[in-house]
Protein backbone atom coordinates (compact mmCIF):
# COMPACT_ATOMS: atom_id res chain seq x y z
CA UNK A 1 0.00 0.00 0.00
CA UNK A 2 1.32 3.85 -0.64
CA UNK A 3 -0.39 6.64 -2.09
CA UNK A 4 -2.17 7.35 0.94
CA UNK A 5 -0.16 5.94 3.35
CA UNK A 6 -0.18 9.50 5.83
CA UNK A 7 -1.98 7.15 8.75
CA UNK A 8 0.77 4.21 7.85
CA UNK A 9 3.92 6.70 8.29
CA UNK A 10 2.34 7.66 11.51
CA UNK A 11 4.88 6.49 13.71
CA UNK A 12 6.93 8.44 11.16
CA UNK A 13 5.48 11.58 10.61
CA UNK A 14 2.81 13.78 11.82
CA UNK A 15 -0.81 13.55 9.86
CA UNK A 16 -1.46 16.78 11.48
CA UNK A 17 2.07 18.07 10.28
CA UNK A 18 1.94 16.33 6.82
CA UNK A 19 -1.50 18.12 5.93
CA UNK A 20 0.16 21.26 7.70
CA UNK A 21 2.70 20.78 4.90
CA UNK A 22 -0.17 20.45 2.17
CA UNK A 23 -1.83 23.88 3.70
CA UNK A 24 0.82 25.87 3.38
CA UNK A 25 2.40 24.76 0.37
CA UNK A 26 6.08 23.85 2.26
CA UNK A 27 8.15 20.66 1.99
CA UNK A 28 9.40 18.42 3.87
CA UNK A 29 7.60 15.65 6.96
CA UNK A 30 8.39 13.32 3.40
CA UNK A 31 6.11 15.39 1.24
CA UNK A 32 2.40 14.55 0.91
CA UNK A 33 1.04 12.69 -1.96
CA UNK A 34 0.38 15.50 -4.41
CA UNK A 35 -3.26 14.11 -4.75
CA UNK A 36 -3.87 14.94 -1.22
CA UNK A 37 -6.94 17.12 -0.46
CA UNK A 38 -5.90 20.54 0.47
CA UNK A 39 -7.04 21.45 4.11
CA UNK A 40 -10.14 23.86 4.64
CA UNK A 41 -9.08 26.02 7.36
CA UNK A 42 -10.48 27.64 10.15
CA UNK A 43 -9.38 30.26 12.25
CA UNK A 44 -10.53 31.98 15.49
CA UNK A 45 -13.28 34.87 15.17
CA UNK A 46 -11.46 37.03 18.27
CA UNK A 47 -7.77 36.27 17.05
CA UNK A 48 -7.48 35.84 13.39
CA UNK A 49 -5.32 32.80 14.07
CA UNK A 50 -5.59 29.59 12.49
CA UNK A 51 -7.49 26.74 14.66
CA UNK A 52 -8.56 24.08 12.36
CA UNK A 53 -7.36 22.52 9.26
CA UNK A 54 -10.34 20.21 8.27
CA UNK A 55 -9.78 17.25 5.45
CA UNK A 56 -11.38 14.57 3.10
CA UNK A 57 -8.61 12.70 2.83
CA UNK A 58 -10.90 9.46 1.80
CA UNK A 59 -12.39 11.69 -1.21
CA UNK A 60 -15.81 10.74 -0.40
CA UNK A 61 -17.22 14.36 0.23
CA UNK A 62 -17.23 14.20 4.11
CA UNK A 63 -14.37 15.71 6.22
CA UNK A 64 -12.44 12.22 7.73
CA UNK A 65 -9.20 14.40 9.09
CA UNK A 66 -9.10 17.31 11.25
CA UNK A 67 -5.90 19.01 12.39
CA UNK A 68 -6.30 21.42 15.50
CA UNK A 69 -4.20 24.22 15.55
CA UNK A 70 -2.53 26.97 17.49
CA UNK A 71 -1.85 29.37 15.11
CA UNK A 72 1.22 27.64 13.46
CA UNK A 73 1.25 24.74 16.41
CA UNK A 74 0.47 21.89 15.42
CA UNK A 75 -1.74 20.77 18.76
CA UNK A 76 -3.59 17.12 17.90
CA UNK A 77 -5.34 15.56 15.20
CA UNK A 78 -8.33 13.61 14.88
CA UNK A 79 -9.48 11.33 11.90
CA UNK A 80 -12.07 9.13 11.27
CA UNK A 81 -10.38 6.38 9.51
CA UNK A 82 -13.15 4.03 8.12
CA UNK A 83 -15.49 6.43 7.44
CA UNK A 84 -18.24 5.76 9.86
CA UNK A 85 -19.04 9.01 11.22
CA UNK A 86 -16.94 8.15 14.53
CA UNK A 87 -13.69 9.53 15.29
CA UNK A 88 -11.19 6.00 15.80
CA UNK A 89 -7.97 7.99 15.99
CA UNK A 90 -6.28 10.70 17.96
CA UNK A 91 -2.95 11.29 17.53
CA UNK A 92 -1.49 14.21 19.82
CA UNK A 93 1.68 15.82 18.73
CA UNK A 94 4.83 17.36 20.82
CA UNK A 95 4.38 20.83 21.75
CA UNK A 96 7.45 22.07 20.04
CA UNK A 97 6.28 22.18 16.52
CA UNK A 98 8.71 19.64 15.92
CA UNK A 99 6.24 17.32 13.86
CA UNK A 100 7.16 14.92 16.30
CA UNK A 101 3.92 12.80 18.15
CA UNK A 102 4.26 12.68 21.99
CA UNK A 103 1.28 9.52 21.37
CA UNK A 104 -1.01 7.76 18.91
CA UNK A 105 -4.60 6.61 20.58
CA UNK A 106 -6.51 3.93 18.20
CA UNK A 107 -10.18 2.68 18.99
CA UNK A 108 -10.35 -0.61 17.31
CA UNK A 109 -13.86 -1.72 17.86
CA UNK A 110 -15.32 1.38 17.15
CA UNK A 111 -16.87 2.08 20.48
CA UNK A 112 -15.77 5.56 19.59
CA UNK A 113 -13.35 5.01 22.81
CA UNK A 114 -9.48 4.38 22.72
CA UNK A 115 -8.49 1.14 23.21
CA UNK A 116 -4.48 1.48 21.35
CA UNK A 117 -1.94 3.39 22.70
CA UNK A 118 1.36 4.26 20.91
CA UNK A 119 4.03 6.52 23.48
CA UNK A 120 6.79 7.70 21.08
CA UNK A 121 10.42 8.73 21.34
CA UNK A 122 11.40 10.92 18.98
CA UNK A 123 10.46 8.76 16.09
CA UNK A 124 10.95 5.51 17.48
CA UNK A 125 7.99 3.50 19.74
CA UNK A 126 8.97 3.61 23.57
CA UNK A 127 5.31 2.49 24.64
CA UNK A 128 2.25 0.48 23.54
CA UNK A 129 -1.09 -0.56 25.90
CA UNK A 130 -4.01 -2.07 25.09
CA UNK A 131 -7.44 -2.32 26.25
CA UNK A 132 -7.80 -5.65 25.29
CA UNK A 133 -11.70 -6.19 26.31
CA UNK A 134 -12.83 -2.98 25.31
CA UNK A 135 -13.48 -2.05 29.37
CA UNK A 136 -12.13 1.14 29.46
CA UNK A 137 -9.49 -0.14 31.55
CA UNK A 138 -6.15 -0.84 30.34
CA UNK A 139 -4.83 -4.60 30.59
CA UNK A 140 -1.29 -4.87 29.02
CA UNK A 141 1.66 -2.21 28.16
CA UNK A 142 4.90 -3.37 26.40
CA UNK A 143 8.16 -0.96 27.13
CA UNK A 144 10.42 -1.04 24.31
CA UNK A 145 14.22 0.29 23.96
CA UNK A 146 15.35 2.83 21.38
CA UNK A 147 16.50 -0.79 19.77
CA UNK A 148 12.72 -1.61 19.30
CA UNK A 149 13.57 -4.40 21.78
CA UNK A 150 10.97 -5.29 24.35
CA UNK A 151 12.53 -4.29 27.46
CA UNK A 152 9.23 -5.09 30.23
CA UNK A 153 5.61 -6.23 29.85
CA UNK A 154 3.05 -5.43 32.12
CA UNK A 155 -0.45 -7.15 32.86
CA UNK A 156 -3.13 -7.07 35.19
CA UNK A 157 -4.09 -3.82 35.20
CA UNK A 158 -4.67 -2.52 38.72
CA UNK A 159 -7.40 -0.17 37.42
CA UNK A 160 -5.72 3.43 38.33
CA UNK A 161 -3.36 3.18 35.07
CA UNK A 162 -0.90 0.76 37.13
CA UNK A 163 -0.30 -2.61 36.44
CA UNK A 164 -0.39 -5.29 38.61
CA UNK A 165 2.45 -7.93 37.17
CA UNK A 166 5.64 -6.01 35.92
CA UNK A 167 7.88 -8.76 33.98
CA UNK A 168 11.21 -7.06 33.01
CA UNK A 169 12.86 -8.94 29.94
CA UNK A 170 16.20 -9.56 29.34
CA UNK A 171 17.81 -7.66 26.49
CA UNK A 172 20.41 -9.45 24.44
CA UNK A 173 23.36 -7.82 24.11
CA1 LIG B 1 -14.52 5.70 12.40
CA1 LIG C 1 -12.66 1.11 21.39
CA1 LIG D 1 -9.72 -3.66 29.65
Amino acid sequence: MQGSGLGNKAGVCSIAVALLVVAVAATGCGGPASDTPTPIPTYDPNTGRLSKLTTDLSGDGKADTWVYMNGTKVLRAERDRNQDGRIDYWEFDLPDGTGGIEHIEEDSNGDGRPDHWTFFAGPVIRAVEWDEDFDGVRDRRLTYNPAGQVTRIETRADGAGGYLEIRDVPVDK
